[in-house]
């Protein structure tokens, strides 16, 4: 294996689990303040998802020689990112649906190329994923469709949700790509399946239905078919902001990490016993033998 895909690998599979570990925090913050019992239970197997996923890519990541130890200390020192999403407070009960709807649709859009990775372990673990994604997708479409049925200050939450989301869904595939420094070679080497730009455009395409069908309208004036194409076209991302989102100055950076750091030393203890039993267990069967 090429050093070099080793790298790019270990990359975009430790930011990848990353996103899935940071990402449990904005849906989290419902946990204690879901509507019922039925939505409470809902979003608590989600958000276990999500550390499922990311368990399961720390230990793709683990195949190719990357230490699980050392990748929780880049991700908290900065030094690996996570996706610009997170980032984003979730600010009413909508924001839960929505993120459902446009945030587990964009990264289905976006994995389901990637269960064809060239990287085996990587590939097997997206198709386990990208089926959980989907039902994930699902519940939030099915919760904002209730919303959506009920008052009018639900239907006005669902919008307000929507406005905020809507651009911040749209910079999860990455910066265009005459401005993605990896996406030529990672295609080269079939790790990626297709480029940014690409799959931007298949989510648009195929959000656009959704929205109808849920009778919300997407923030872009200049969202429109366009026959020619056969696809929509649709605004300018302000890539200014992403920018600045990655580089760690979006509204709840901050915040993310320190969750994650404050979790990680909590966690300490149970890391140092579990070590402990299992050279305990790993001795008593040596003794026995
Ligand atoms: N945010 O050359 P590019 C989820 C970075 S979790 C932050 O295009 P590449 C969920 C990029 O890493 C979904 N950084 O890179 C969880 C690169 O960094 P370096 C997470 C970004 O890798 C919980 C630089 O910018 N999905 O679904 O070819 C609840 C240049 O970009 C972002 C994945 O991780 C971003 N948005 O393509 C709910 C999918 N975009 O080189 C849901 C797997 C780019 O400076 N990853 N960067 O270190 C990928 O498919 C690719 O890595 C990307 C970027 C398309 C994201």
């Amino acid at each position: 294996m090429p050093d070099a895909y080793r790298k790019t690998m270990i990359r975009q599979i430790a930011q990848h689990a990353h996103s899935e570990i940071i990402g449990m925090q904005p849906e989290g913050n419902w946990v204690t303040r879901a509507p019922s019992l039925r939505r409470k239970a809902i979003l608590l197997a989600k958000v276990q998802d999500e550390a499922g996923h990311g368990l399961y890519l720390y230990s793709a990541a683990e195949t190719l020689g990357a230490d699980r130890e050392d990748l929780t200390a880049r991700l908290i020192s900065g030094a690996q990112k996570y996706s610009s999403i997170f980032n984003y407070p979730t600010l009413t009960f909508a924001d839960v649906g929505v993120i459902g709807w446009l945030v587990d649709g964009a990264a289905i859009c976006n994995q389901v190329p990637l269960c064809r990775s060239s990287y085996g372990p990587y590939a097997r673990a997206m198709i386990r994923i990208c089926k959980e994604e989907s039902f994930h997708q699902r519940q939030g479409y099915e919760l904002l469709m209730t919303m959506m049925r009920g008052t009018p200050a639900q239907r006005e939450m669902v919008q307000d949700a929507t406005n905020r989301w809507w651009w911040p869904s749209l910079m999860m595939f990455g910066p265009p790509d005459a401005e993605s420094p990896n996406t030529a070679q990672s295609m080269r080497w079939r790790i990626k399946r297709h480029t940014n730009d690409e799959l931007r455009q298949r989510f648009v395409d195929m959000t656009v239905p959704q929205a109808a069908a849920l009778g919300v309208t997407l923030p872009d004036p200049l969202l429109r078919w366009n026959d020619e194409r056969g696809n929509y076209d649709f605004g300018e991302v302000d890539w200014a902001e992403f920018k600045r989102v990655v580089a760690g100055n979006g509204p709840c950076n901050a915040q993310r990490i320190e969750h994650r750091r404050a979790a990680h030393e909590g966690g300490a203890w149970v890391r140092e016993a579990a070590a402990v039993h299992a050279a305990k267990r790993a001795a008593r069967k040596e003794a026995a033998a």
